[in-house]
């Protein structure tokens, strides 16, 4: 509610009868509630944004997004895989407490039963939900009960709207999914406009994820283009990462999907599916301004991992290096007093806030077993707060590649614990705000072993809470022994 209109409730009190006080504040009372629109996209990279620093792309709406409100550039999810990811999302929670990822198995009810969507349904919003929903709910599968208007599709949905079933109304106007979901955006808005409620709007676009299939109607956009390659990119830049790290899909995809020889035809059709959710994303803030409600609604705006794109000679996500593990968060919240002001915030945060947020928006208390914290002091103060530190999880894909690392504002400590005949365990140590592109391995300085025993120090904390609070269902217990340090007499914990 703005001051003028509190202003106005105020004269009302003054000068109508008590009786007729509950006709003013009942029509008021969504108001103080913001809508809320959640937009995911799937597998874009941070570098993929003209807001973060690439002068090769197109993303107008998501550049004025950022200018409009705050752009986060220590933003991690804390699992770089799709499933695993948007379980932290919804959940608030690490992952071996959401106990979901797609070599793991399904959600459990309980879990669900707490995620933002179902809060804030309990608490009068109307909830929308459309695109990949990536996860399955034991018993309920979609949880399309769960929704007042849904536009969810199962699995990795389809690129085509037509094959999407709750999506094929789109079709004819929007035969590409991406812009299928800006409409459903705007019909979502208009419609809790009339019913006169608060919304909570959550979109997960399938783009950019592979197969590529842009949206042909954006082809000039990048025709000929040549882009920029960034300075960690090739094989040169790789030989200092752990063999661990090789042993996954990640490691050929660099030459299977030709970023070493077609890299700027790559780039294209990636930057290309970026684009069209950027145009998504100007029908929603179009649909906003023409229904009135442009300044009573949060606009969040991220992915569900990064995407390496030749970067140290690796192609894909999962791995915990800043282009797999940091992302694109842009928020705007058109009633704080900062707006306008271009601000970036540079404290850590990760997708296990993102619920704690919602709920906070909304008004509402945020559950205990929530790992993650609201956002929205950093909405006041960008300088101050956010994660002393964090822990990024992969436990999918060939085991090799399962690790633990613990991420502060200025480091990245991972230990790669599995060993055989043709490696052994080995420590990861990055100063990645120093060394954003991860160039040094500083566990092998010297120099550096003050920090590397205090990044073990808080590596063992995580850890150990993963140990005292994973569930004890669906193969997570077990890492808190495989995940130990143990490598030598020198290294080994304290
Ligand atoms: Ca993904």
């Amino acid at each position: 509610m703005n001051n003028l209109r509190i202003l106005l409730l105020v004269c009302v009190s003054l000068i109508v009868p008590e009786a007729l006080l509950p006709l003013v504040t009942a029509e008021e009372i969504p108001r103080s509630r913001p809508n809320i629109i959640f937009l995911f996209a799937d597998d874009q990279s941070t570098y993929s944004v003209g807001c973060y620093g690439n002068k090769d792309v197109t993303t107008p709406n998501m550049d004025q997004l950022g200018r409009d409100g705050i752009v986060f550039d220590k933003h991690y999810n804390t699992t770089a895989i799709c499933m695993a990811s948007r379980a932290n999302v919804f959940a608030g929670m690490y992952e071996y407490k959401t106990g979901c990822n797609f070599d793991h198995g399904d959600m459990h009810a309980d879990v669900w039963e707490k995620s933002y969507p179902v809060l804030l349904r309990k608490a009068g919003y109307l909830t929308a939900f459309a695109g990949k929903f990536g996860i399955v709910v034991e018993g309920k599968g979609l949880c399309e009960e769960d929704f007042d208007f849904w536009g969810g599709s199962p699995g990795q949905t389809d690129y085509r709207t037509a094959n999407n079933k709750s999506m094929k109304k789109y079709a004819t106007k929007y035969p590409h999914s991406t812009l299928s979901y800006g409409a459903f955006a705007q019909d979502v808005i208009r419609q809790s406009v009339e019913q006169k409620k608060p919304f909570c709007l959550s979109i997960s676009f399938k783009a950019p994820h592979k197969p590529a299939t842009p949206d042909p109607r954006f082809n000039e956009v990048y025709a000929g283009k040549k882009f920029t390659k960034p300075d960690n990119f090739g094989r040169e830049f790789g030989e200092h990462l752990a063999p661990q790290s090789k042993s996954g899909r990640q490691f050929p995809r660099f030459i299977e999907w030709k970023y070493d020889t077609d890299y700027d035809g790559e780039m294209a059709k990636y930057h290309q599916q970026v684009y069209g959710i950027d145009v998504a994303l100007g029908m929603i803030r179009d649909e906003l301004a023409a229904q009135g409600v442009a300044d009573n609604t949060v606009v969040i705006y991220t992915s569900d991992n990064g995407y390496i794109c030749g970067s140290h000679g690796y192609g894909s996500k999962v791995l915990p290096m800043e282009e797999s593990s940091r992302v694109p968060l842009i928020i705007y919240d058109p009633r704080s007093p900062l707006n306008g002001k271009h601000l970036r915030c540079d404290q850590l945060t990760g997708n296990i806030d993102f619920a704690p947020t919602i709920l906070e928006l909304a008004g509402l208390p945020i559950p205990a077993n929530m790992d993650g914290t609201s956002l929205l002091p950093l909405l006041q103060d960008p300088k101050t707060g956010g994660h002393d530190q964090l822990a990024f999880i992969n436990v999918y894909g060939p085991l090799p590649t399962h690790s633990l690392s613990c991420l502060t504002p200025q480091y990245k400590y991972t230990y790669w614990w599995y060993a055989d005949d043709q490696m052994k365990p080995v420590e990861e140590l990055f100063d990645t705000k120093n060394d954003p592109l991860e160039l040094t391995n500083l566990a092998d300085k010297p120099t550096s072993q003050p920090v590397l025993q205090e990044m073990r120090t808080r590596y063992d904390q995580e850890l150990a809470k993963w140990t005292r609070q994973a569930v004890d269902y669906n193969d997570y217990q077990r890492y808190g022994t495989l995940f130990r340090r143990a490598l030598t007499s020198s290294n080994a914990p304290n």
